[in-house]
Order: structure tokens, then C-alpha cells, then sequence
């Protein structure tokens, strides 16, 4: 009966994790656009500057994906700045 709970409480662990690494509303458009203001600007660098270093688990600012908020996910902004497509 504990084997049976742990595999339903596996199950319902997996889903929720799916649940949340999927995106809102299918694919994300505009990743650099980190505070949601549809479109790639100075808001987003500072959000950037504010979580500069190593990652924690979940950090939408390493757009690179080195683990490392840094400089080159600062030059990620700028190749996506402006309005979101
Ligand atoms: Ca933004
Ligand atoms: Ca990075």
C-alpha cells in the first residue's frame, strides 16, 4: 500500500514539474523580456544586474545558460532589444 502511495505521489510530483517548466501560452516569444513588460529594455538589464552571479535552481536572467548570471546574457539583451515579436 506505501509502494502504491509513493508511485501516485511520483506521478503527481512529475506532472506538477511539467506543469511548470511549460511555458505560458505555448512557446515563450520573448525569453530576454524577464520582467514582463513585452518588450526587451532597461527594466529587463536591471533585473539582469540584480541577479548577477551564480544561479540559484530556477534563474531566468542566465539567458545563456552557463548557470552564471553575467555579461554575456547582458549582450543576449541587447541582441533582442526593443518590442517583443
Ligand atoms: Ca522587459
Ligand atoms: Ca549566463
Amino acid at each position: 500500500m506505501t509502494h502504491i502511495r509513493r508511485i501516485v505521489m511520483a506521478g503527481f510530483a512529475a506532472g506538477a514539474l511539467l506543469l511548470a517548466a511549460a511555458p505560458v501560452g505555448g512557446a515563450a516569444p520573448c525569453p530576454e523580456d524577464l520582467n514582463g513588460d513585452n518588450e526587451v529594455g532597461f527594466g529587463d538589464v536591471l533585473q539582469v544586474i540584480a541577479n548577477w552571479g551564480p544561479c540559484p535552481e530556477i534563474c531566468p536572467e542566465d539567458l545563456s545558460g552557463n548557470g552564471v548570471v553575467d555579461f554575456a546574457d547582458i549582450l543576449f539583451l541587447i541582441s533582442a532589444w526593443g518590442p517583443c515579436p
